[in-house]
């Protein structure tokens, strides 16, 4: 895993070079959202079910996957389709925390659609289920917090598709 702090050391070390200006921008941005960062991934711990189960209300109630032979038909498959939200609300959580996305590489999106594939779960109505995420938690977080999580809900979708 990596953090924007590593990300921009070794990109400089890679030249043996001390950070430029680009790079030194680019860690003050980091450290002036801090407070920021931490302030969205308190009030998402303390409503993840809730941010979860209001986006399956907007995107997936009524949809074919949950109607009879749909793919989050029985309460196995839809519990497991609940799980997998919570998985990438709490890896977009710590993704967004670094500001960087390799973690969700490495443990979210790594042969994941694969995985969906052969088990038919339908990659659109997960796309749309992560949106509505994305507009859950941007009610909740507030529109700088919400923007910086949309990059990593939106990162999700595009390594899925
Ligand atoms: C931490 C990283 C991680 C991820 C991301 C993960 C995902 C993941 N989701 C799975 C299943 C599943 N995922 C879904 C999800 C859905 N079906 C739909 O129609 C909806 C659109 C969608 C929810 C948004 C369902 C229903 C299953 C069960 C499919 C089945 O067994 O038939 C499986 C197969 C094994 C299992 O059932 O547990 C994995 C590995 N596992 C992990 O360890």
């Amino acid at each position: 895993m990596q953090d924007a702090i590593t990300a921009v050391i070794n990109f400089s070390d890679v030249q043996g070079k001390y950070l430029d200006t680009a790079a030194l921008d680019k860690l003050k941005g980091y450290f002036q959202t801090g407070e920021l960062r931490v302030r969205a991934a308190t009030a998402i711990s303390a409503n993840a079910a809730a941010i979860v189960r209001d986006a399956v209300a907007k995107s997936l109630l009524y949809s074919d996957s949950t109607r009879p032979g749909g793919n989050m038909y029985t309460t196995r498959r839809y519990a497991a389709c609940i799980r997998d939200l919570d998985y990438f609300l709490r890896y977009a959580t710590y993704a967004m925390l670094a500001g960087d996305p390799s973690i969700l590489d490495e443990r979210v999106l790594n042969g994941l659609k694969e995985t969906y594939n052969s088990l038919g779960v339908p990659i659109g109505n997960t796309v749309q289920a992560i949106q509505a995420m994305k507009d859950v938690t941007a009610g909740l977080v507030g529109l700088d917090a919400g923007k910086e999580m949309g990059v990593y809900f939106d990162y999700i979708c595009s390594g899925l598709s």
